[in-house]
């Protein structure tokens, strides 16, 4: 036996960045630990970081490609893989034209190199405008008010916490899931930080999380509401004469304030009160210690997201850190100087939303992929340009999509599917050949999607930490693989042209990255970061505009019309409160020891009792004559599911939470403790057609269900 050697990566598994240091003997891992010395994380990890060991020896893990005969599962070899599912996906389009092959990407895109990398060129390749990802039941409407407001799709606000003296978090739980859309290694000991230096700490959330414990204020809000508050705060800044733009006045038109002042005047504070279900005080105390505060940040995560209102309320969470000077400045929101900047500094003040729409239900189009909520029906309705055949890659769309039923039904009709995935799951049992990549310690990293949303600059380079077997394929390699046999006999005339593409068969993610380094700001290149295992410290984020705009005339769009459009939308809605007596109001809710649907395979991060229940209020339960740990049944518009409820004052009255990620009964995967775990799928309940209408997001939050005893 060879000795024990001490080793140094990023944790890829959430957006927080943690750096480890990994012990390993010969092909095994001894430990995982948090580094010390890493600048950012300091030692920082969750429980989620020993899974990776368990992914790494897991026997259900995919190592080789499989194909689905009359006799099962066969494992083939990746030329014949390879070469199959190009002919199969050529031929479909050769049949039913370029459309007929859909696309759908998951979230471990973004968290894998190799695919965020290369997998753009394979869906360039194929063509198709049926192109799909988690990001449509996500955090599409940041993205659009980014691209709106500052110019670019991925101009996100992150909030300074290490800085700020007041910070309101509004549907996150970042002491679950360790920050979103604010990389933050270690947010329970930052948050301390600020409540020692005197600031304070508020969450707005339906339910009393994890992260409300350890803030001074929790603020129960109904499901769906929060536009109301965020625009009734707006006003009350205005009325009181708090407006403060700081260094932006020189980025701001002035007849914009003044607009935005006149469009927020009808809704009030004590209209507000009446959807949101907040006392009208509370609300006008949050308005003035906000406005009041030294520095405040108002962050808005997944909560504001995925509901009805997504897109309004993130417009609307700009403007309001915007006009209390709060917007591009310490201790506010700001935007980080990554070493590998994906976004660079050249203004194209491109607009890349609704040029197309979907075919059935005309959703828009947004940064060339369409709402994920119109995947199922764009497979089960007949007509040209109906999906035939489909790519999912780091996805799990029948778990993680509303009416996932629907998506098992639509895949079943397929002509042909494949899938990039490491596990035979839910989706994939569907597919007719799984290629699975090398994943996790074998793969070179680099996070170049979370630097660009982290609260610090810093900067590292993942090396593998085992070397993939000589049979196993890097991602990046499926992708170019995939990408050669789609454009072999279709290569351009033009012979610059040809030996670009021929050319780019030759990348790797290192040459990749070492280039991007090279012409980021900071003087690094590859070699530099290799010889720093642990990070490089770049210095807290600073203030960028207006340079960092992307917007052709360096200002910031306060007031976009698709918002002011939709707030006719909102001066119509109904009231989000539930429908009929008997009805609740369901919201999803994370755990430390998961992720999304494909980590329930380790079984220390399972172990334990059941995590998949209802969450209900005594009284909610009082009503039904429920007790706790009753079985009941969960009924909405598109499904039911059967769940043991756990009652707790620690979800508002009228609301209920079921986590999302589970049902792991469905026949044919293979992840065996998964399936000795199986839980339910909240997604079985959620409704394709409740959306934000205004971006095609899905909202699985807010969902109206009714609960009765199990008979
Ligand atoms: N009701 C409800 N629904 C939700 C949410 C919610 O809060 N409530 N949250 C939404 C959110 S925020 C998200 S991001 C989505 C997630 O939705 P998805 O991205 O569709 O689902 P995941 O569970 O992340 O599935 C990840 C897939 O990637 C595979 N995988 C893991 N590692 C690798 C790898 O290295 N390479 C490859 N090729 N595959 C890999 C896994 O096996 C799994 O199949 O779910 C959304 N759905
Ligand atoms: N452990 C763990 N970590 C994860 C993940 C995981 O599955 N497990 N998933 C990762 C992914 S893909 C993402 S996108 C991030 C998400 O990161 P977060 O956004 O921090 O995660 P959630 O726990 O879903 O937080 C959403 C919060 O919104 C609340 N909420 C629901 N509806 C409403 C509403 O209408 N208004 C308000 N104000 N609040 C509401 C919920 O109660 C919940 O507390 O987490 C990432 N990290
Ligand atoms: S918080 Fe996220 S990045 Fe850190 S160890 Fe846990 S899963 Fe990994
Ligand atoms: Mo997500």
């Amino acid at each position: 036996m060879s000795t024990i050697t001490t080793k140094y990566r990023n944790c890829h598994l959430c957006e927080a960045m943690c750096g480890l240091e990994i012990k390993i003997q010969d092909q095994e891992v001894i430990s995982i630990r948090g580094d010390k010395e890493d600048p950012f994380s300091r030692g920082h990890i969750c429980p989620k970081a020993l899974g990776l060991k368990d992914i790494y020896e897991d026997p259900n893990r995919l190592k080789q490609p499989i194909k689905k005969t009359a006799d099962g599962w066969k494992e083939i070899s990746w030329e014949a893989a390879f070469d199959e599912v190009a002919e199969r996906l050529k031929a479909v389009q050769a049949k039913h034209g370029v459309e007929s092959v859909g696309v759908y990407q998951g979230n471990p895109s973004v968290h894998n190199l190799g695919t965020t990398l290369f997998s753009p060129n394979f869906v360039r390749a194929l063509g198709t405008k049926n192109r799909f990802s988690a990001t449509s039941v996500d955090q599409l409407p940041h993205h659009l008010a980014g691209m709106y407001m500052f110019g670019h799709p991925s101009l996100l606000p992150i909030p300074d916490i290490d800085h700020t003296d007041y910070w309101v978090i509004m549907g996150g739980n970042p002491l679950v899931s360790n920050g979103s859309i604010m990389t933050a290694p270690d947010v329970a000991k930052r948050m301390k930080a600020i409540r020692e230096r005197g600031g304070k700490v508020v969450t707005i959330d339906p339910r009393y999380t994890e992260t409300s414990a350890k803030v001074d204020q929790h603020i129960f809000i109904k499901p769906g509401t929060d536009v109301w508050l965020l625009i009734a705060m707006i006003r009350e800044v205005f009325a009181k004469n708090w407006v403060d733009l700081k260094h932006l006045e020189s980025c701001i038109e002035v007849e914009d304030i003044a607009q935005l002042k006149a469009l927020v005047d009808p809704y009030t504070i004590e209209m507000a009160s009446a959807k949101t279900g907040i006392n009208e005080d509370i609300i006008r105390t949050l308005t003035k210690e906000f406005s009041k505060a030294k520095s405040g940040v108002f962050y808005g995560r997944l909560g504001i997201s995925v509901v009805e209102f997504g897109g309004l309320s993130h417009w609307l969470l700009n403007c309001l850190n915007i006009i209390t000077g709060n917007m591009d400045v310490p201790g506010g929101m700001m935007f980080p100087t990554p070493a590998f900047d994906a976004i660079g500094n050249k203004p194209k003040g491109k607009i890349r939303f609704n040029r197309w729409t979907t075919r059935v239900r005309k959703l828009p189009e947004f940064g060339g992929e369409l709402p994920s909520v119109t995947l199922a029906e764009e497979i089960l309705t007949p007509g040209e340009g109906q999906i035939k055949a489909m790519v999912t890659s780091c996805g799990n769309p029948v778990l993680s999509v509303p009416n996932g039923n629907k998506i098992d039904e639509a895949f079943e009709q397929l002509e042909f599917m494949v899938s990039i995935d490491i596990y035979l799951n839910e989706t994939t049992r569907h597919a007719d050949i799984i290629l699975p990549p090398a994943t996790g310690l074998e793969v070179p990293h680099y996070d170049i999607a979370f630097n660009q949303l982290a609260i610090r600059n810093t900067t590292k380079f993942s090396a593998p930490i085992f070397e993939k077997s000589a049979t196993a394929k890097y991602d990046y390699e499926i992708f170019t693989e995939l990408t050669k046999r789609l454009q072999a006999n279709n290569l351009p005339e033009d012979k610059e042209q040809r030996q670009r593409i021929e050319q780019s068969y030759q990348l790797t993610p290192e040459i990749l990255i070492d280039g991007g380094l090279r012409k980021g700001g900071y003087d690094l290149t590859l070699e530099t970061l290799m010889e720093h295992p642990h990070g490089i410290d770049l210095g807290p984020l600073k203030t960028r505009f207006p340079e960092r705009l992307h917007t052709l005339d360096r200002t910031i769009h306060l007031i976009p019309e698709i918002f002011v459009k939709d707030l006719e939308r909102l001066a119509k809605a109904s009231n989000p409160t539930n429908n009929t007596i008997d009805q609740l109001l369901l919201i999803g809710r994370r755990h430390l020891r998961s992720n999304n649907s494909w980590m329930h395979n380790s079984q220390r991060l399972v172990k334990g009792r059941d995590r998949c229940t209802l969450l209900m209020h005594p009284k909610d339960a009082l009503e039904r004559t429920i007790a706790n740990g009753d079985q009941v049944k969960v009924k909405s518009k598109v499904g039911e599911v059967a769940i043991a409820v756990e009652i707790s004052e620690e979800i508002m009255e009228g609301v209920v939470s079921i986590p999302h990620g589970w049902g792991h009964h469905r026949k044919g995967i293979k992840m065996d403790i998964a399936q000795a775990h199986p839980g339910v799928s909240v997604n079985d309940l959620t409704d394709d057609t409740f959306i934000d209408e205004l971006s095609g997001n899905a909202a699985v939050n807010g969902v109206p269900v009714e609960v009765e005893m199990l008979a």
